[in-house]
C-alpha cells in the first residue's frame, strides 16, 4: 500500500479537479435554463452542491473503472467522461442518444467510460457494483467499481447486504455515500439512526472515511485511499462524504422541508468559487486561464445542446428494440 503522501493532489490534479468542478456545475446550470425555458422536457434531480465529490473521485480513477450511479448522478457520469454531445441528446429523447433517446436522463449508460448504469430504485447500485467487482476479480483486473447513493438509501436492505458481501469476498468495490442530509423530502434524522454513516461499515470489518466532500483535497485523498486498496486486493471501503443540495429534491420542489437558515449558510458557502479562489491565492492558476477554462466549457454545452436539439426523435419501430437480447416482433 502507498504512503499516505501517495494520496496527496499535486497543483495539476487540483486544476483538473477543478475543470472537471466548472463542467459539472456549468452543465448543471443549463440544465435548470433550458428546462425553464421550455426547450426540453425531462425529470431532473439538480447536483448543484455537489460538484466537488465527483471531480475529485474521478481525477483518482481509470477509464476502465466501473461507476454505478443514481437519478441525481448526472455529476458523476460527466466527471467520469460521459461525453456532453450524447448526454444532451439522450437527456431530450432523441435518436442520437447514449440510449437512442429510450433512456431519458433516469436511464444514462456509457460502458465506454465503465458508466454502467443510472438508476432510480434506491440502493440499487450497490448490488449491481458488487457483481461487476466480483466480475473483475474473476476475470483477474485490477478494475474498481464505484456505487454512488444518498444517505437516504444507506436504510435500504441492498446496502447492509452488498457491504457484507463486498467484504466477505473482498470486492473491490467503493461504496461511495453522497451525504446532502435529506432524502425525497425527509431529513437525515428523521430517516436514519446512525450518527454518521461511516459508522455503519464497522458492522461490516471494513474501512469508513467521513470526509467533508466539498474539500477537493480531502475528498481527493480519501477517494485515491480507497481506490488504492481496492486495486489491491483489500476490499471495499465506505465514504461517507459530507455535503449539501442547493436545490431541492428534483427540479420544481418548493423545499419546504429544509430550514431556511441551513440553505442560506450552505449557499453561502458555494463549493465552486470557493475552490476557485483558492487555487487562485494559491498561486495554481490566475483568473484568467481559469475564465479561458469556463468559456470553453460554456462552448461545449452551447454545441451540445444544439447537437439534441437538431436530433430527430427515435422512430416507433425502436420501441421493441434492446429491450431483450432478441428483438420483439411488431
Ligand atoms: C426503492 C425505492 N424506494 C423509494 C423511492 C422513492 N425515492 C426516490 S428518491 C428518494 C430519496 C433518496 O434519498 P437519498 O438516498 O438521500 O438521495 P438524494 O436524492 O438525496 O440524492 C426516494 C425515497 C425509490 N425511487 N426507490
Amino acid at each position: 500500500m502507498a504512503t499516505p503522501d501517495a494520496f496527496e493532489p499535486d497543483s495539476a490534479t487540483l486544476l483538473e479537479i477543478y475543470r472537471r468542478v466548472a463542467l459539472l456545475h456549468a452543465n448543471d446550470e443549463r440544465a435548470r435554463k433550458v428546462i425553464r425555458s421550455g426547450q426540453i422536457a425531462m425529470v431532473y434531480y439538480s447536483y448543484r452542491g455537489q460538484e466537488v465529490i465527483p471531480a475529485a473521485l474521478s481525477a483518482a480513477l481509470r477509464d476502465d473503472d466501473y461507476l454505478c450511479t443514481i437519478y441525481r448522478g448526472i455529476h458523476d457520469m460527466l466527471a467520469k467522461g460521459f461525453p456532453l454531445d450524447i448526454l444532451w441528446a439522450e437527456l431530450a429523447g432523441r435518436a442520437t442518444g447514449s440510449c437512442k433517446g429510450k433512456g431519458g436522463p433516469m436511464h444514462l449508460t456509457y460502458p465506454e467510460k465503465g458508466i454502467m448504469v443510472t438508476t432510480g430504485v434506491v440502493g440499487s447500485t450497490m448490488p449491481i457494483a458488487n457483481g461487476l467487482g466480483w466480475a473483475a476479480q474473476l476475470d483477474g483486473t485490477d478494475r474498481v467499481v464505484v456505487a454512488t447513493f444518498g444517505d437516504g438509501a444507506s436504510n435500504i436492505g441492498a446496502f447492509h447486504e452488498s457491504l457484507n458481501l463486498a467484504a466477505v469476498w473482498k470486492l473491490p468495490v467503493i461504496f461511495l455515500c453522497q451525504n446532502n442530509q435529506f432524502a425525497e423530502h425527509t431529513t437525515y434524522e428523521a430517516g436514519t439512526s446512525a450518527k454518521q454513516i461511516a459508522d455503519r461499515a464497522q458492522g461490516y470489518n471494513i474501512p469508513g472515511v467521513r470526509v467533508d466532500g466539498n474539500d477537493p483535497a480531502a475528498m481527493y485523498r480519501a477517494a485515491a485511499q480507497a481506490v488504492a486498496r481496492a486495486r489491491a486486493g483489500e476490499g471495499p471501503t465506505l465514504i461517507e462524504a459530507m455535503t449539501f443540495r442547493f436545490m431541492g429534491h428534483v427540479f420544481g420542489d418548493p423545499d419546504a422541508y429544509i430550514p431556511k437558515d441551513m440553505k442560506a449558510a450552505a449557499m453561502a458557502d458555494d463549493p465552486v468559487p470557493k475552490f476557485r479562489a483558492r487555487l487562485i491565492q494559491d498561486g495554481i492558476a490566475t483568473d484568467d486561464q481559469l475564465s479561458a477554462i469556463e468559456a470553453g466549457i460554456e462552448a461545449q454545452i452551447d454545441a451540445a445542446v444544439a447537437f439534441a436539439l437538431a436530433s430527430p426523435f427515435p422512430e416507433t419501430d425502436e420501441l421493441r428494440r434492446d429491450v431483450f437480447a432478441e428483438e420483439i416482433a411488431a
